[in-house]
């Protein structure tokens, strides 16, 4: 169960593809916290590593499309060898972002070890977008909405194939939840590429549970999941220290749930938490808030399950 497994902590202190600068205080503010002690009080062995180093953000607008490409790539490429490390050690990799750009390189890393390990890969993607623009259509140029898009082949070729296989994910390997934010090409895209998304109109009408029952349905002893959890897939309410809020979001008792639900399959094999924007936070609560939940990802019940 991923409660026992040892996890290492990886800063990627990046806002490079965010269209606000703060992000890239995120790691501190999980630490401060106390995510690792919160981990370790689990009876998780947790590792920090540090925060990667990387290009400063030269806050510049897009180019072709895109803002801070060349920025962005450089980055990834470096979570990318990080994540690779920390799971040829045996480890959980917890990306503590850092904004949602560093998705690529992290699953790319994923997507990678899976291959090599014969495992299965199942991407769940809590977000109040979809993260699935590409540059003909962002109408930001910030490659934090283009993620999902990287992943499944749509993209530059320094972020699509900078792992062993290109693409990195088959649409039908990501579940996305929570989403309620999505830009009208970009919907477009989603349905051509038939990524199952899992929106808040669909967790109104079905509630959380039947959400992630369907979410998680198919997963086995043989899946490894990785969970991409950027902080604004909860509502703004009680998490207002992100970027880009988006009013309507998943409540406190609902993430429980989802948090709660992912850790009973006992196959997290990797986790980024991006889009925590300190700059933007009320004392930290945000972090906080976070931190909370990820407890409630390594086995932490409030309730009398265990
Ligand atoms: N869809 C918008 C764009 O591409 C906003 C994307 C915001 N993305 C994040 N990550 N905060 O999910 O510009
Ligand atoms: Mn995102
Ligand atoms: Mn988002
Ligand atoms: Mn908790």
């Amino acid at each position: 169960m991923a409660g026992n497994k040892a996890v290492s902590l990886i800063g990627v202190p990046t806002d490079v593809g965010a269209g606000h600068r703060g992000a890239r205080l995120g790691p501190e503010a999980l630490r401060i916290a106390g995510l690792p002690e919160a981990l370790a009080l689990r009876g998780v062995d947790v590792r920090d590593c540090g925060n990667l180093a990387g290009p400063v953000n030269p806050w510049q607008g897009p180019v072709d499309g895109y803002r801070h490409l060349d920025q962005v790539v450089a980055w990834n490429r470096a979570l990318m060898q990080a994540t690779r490390a920390e799971l040829e050690a045996g480890r959980l990799p917890v990306m503590l972002g850092g904004d949602h750009c560093l998705g690529v390189g992290s699953i790319t890393a994923v997507a990678d070890w899976c291959r090599q390990q014969g495992k299965a890969l199942r991407v769940l993607w809590l977000d109040a977008h979809a993260d699935f623009n590409t540059s003909a259509v962002t109408p930001s140029g910030n490659v934090h909405g283009m993620p999902v898009a990287c992943l499944c082949g749509l993209g530059p070729q320094a972020l699509t194939a900078m792992g062993q296989h290109s693409p990195v994910l088959q649409a039908e390997q990501i579940r996305q939840i929570g989403i309620r934010s999505v830009d009208p090409e970009e919907k477009r895209l989603i349905k051509q590429h038939r990524v199952d998304v899992y929106d808040m109109r669909y967790i109104d009408e079905n509630g959380m549970k039947r959400t992630m029952q369907a979410a998680l349905a198919g997963i086995d002893a043989n899946t490894h999941l990785h969970v991409s959890f950027d902080v604004d897939f909860l509502d703004p309410q009680i998490a207002p220290g992100v970027g880009t809020t988006v009013p309507g979001g998943v409540n406190y008792r609902e993430a429980q749930l989802v948090m709660e639900m992912i850790a009973d399959t006992g196959q997290m094999g990797s986790l980024d938490i991006v889009e925590l924007n300190p700059l933007l936070d009320d004392h930290n609560r945000t972090a906080e808030l976070a931190v909370d939940l990820v407890e409630s990802l390594f086995g932490k019940s409030t309730l009398m399950r265990d």
